[in-house]
């Protein structure tokens, strides 16, 4: 008699506990929401953003399931190649407006140079409602070899590193976080790596990318570049850890199990 009050107590403390995280989690995944999303494995093999509303400007890139290749490096001249997203929620981007987050996943393979020109031919772009932005995905700072370390770079005519001492052998994911009105904070594998002022990055805005996100090459000047995009992601919070890990999901699906199963017995 005893052993069965105190098994019952046990699972109703067992069931108040899963039912405790599953609100807790639930409430995390409530704290960060996806707004737009080109992931290549996702997709699968062959599709590229295009097959997702994304529209394409100059050559396409190739999905081979893991990621898009950009490459036109063995293609005579220059080439440009680049996505731009739908149209993002109404407000997204709005200089002094809401926090936001744009995560990439990429690799280069061969390396821009720091001229005036080159800063399009792998880079990720958008635009406010004010301003336009982009970072450069630079494999070699120094433009000369052997290749060490590399970066992500800010600015068109001059070049400002914002993540520093990456290696490059392997894919990473940057993650860009928009604190309104003030500044950005720049992420490498959701580790903070710099803060940089918004009107350091902002340059004239085209309406090219009004609330819209672009990645690729935007450019047939200076010399075509190879590189990988894995996924591009834009978050309606500015910091990757308000972002639920896939492992944290499952978690909240097994505390979600948990629940149902103890309600039955
Ligand atoms: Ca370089
Ligand atoms: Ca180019």
């Amino acid at each position: 008699m005893r052993k069965g009050i105190g098994m019952k107590l046990f699972m109703r403390t067992m069931v108040g506990a899963a039912f405790v995280a599953a609100l807790l989690l639930a409430g995390q995944t409530q704290a960060a929401t996806k707004l737009l999303e080109f992931d290549a494995a996702a997709a699968g093999a062959g599709n590229t953003p295009t097959s997702q509303g994304w529209t394409q400007f100059g050559s396409a890139m190739t999905n081979n399931g893991s990621f898009l290749l950009q490459d036109n490096t063995g293609v005579g001249g220059e080439q440009s190649g680049e996505y731009l997203s739908p149209l993002l929620p109404v407000g997204t981007f709005v200089d002094g407006g809401s926090d936001y987050g744009i995560e990439f996943r990429t690799k280069p393979r061969t390396d821009v140079p720091f001229i005036g020109s080159a800063w399009g031919n792998m880079y990720l772009y958008w635009e406010d409602d004010q301003w336009s932005y982009n970072v450069t995905i630079d494999l070699d700072p120094d433009d000369a070899g052997p290749v060490t370390t590399g970066s992500i770079v800010y600015g068109q005519g001059s070049f400002s590193p914002a993540i520093t001492g990456i290696d490059w052998s392997v894919p990473h994911d940057i993650f860009i976080g928009y604190r309104s009105g003030a500044v950005f904070d720049f992420y490498l594998d959701g580790a903070i790596q710099s803060t940089v002022v918004s009107g350091s990055i902002a340059r004239t805005r085209n309406g090219f990318a009004d609330n819209r996100v672009d990645f690729g090459d935007g450019t047939t000047a200076a010399t075509d570049v190879a590189g990988e995009w894995h996924f591009v992601r834009v978050w309606d919070v500015n910091d990757p850890a308000l972002i639920p890990e896939p492992g944290t999901i499952c978690l909240m699906g097994l505390a979600a199990l948990m629940m149902l199963t103890r309600r039955r017995s």
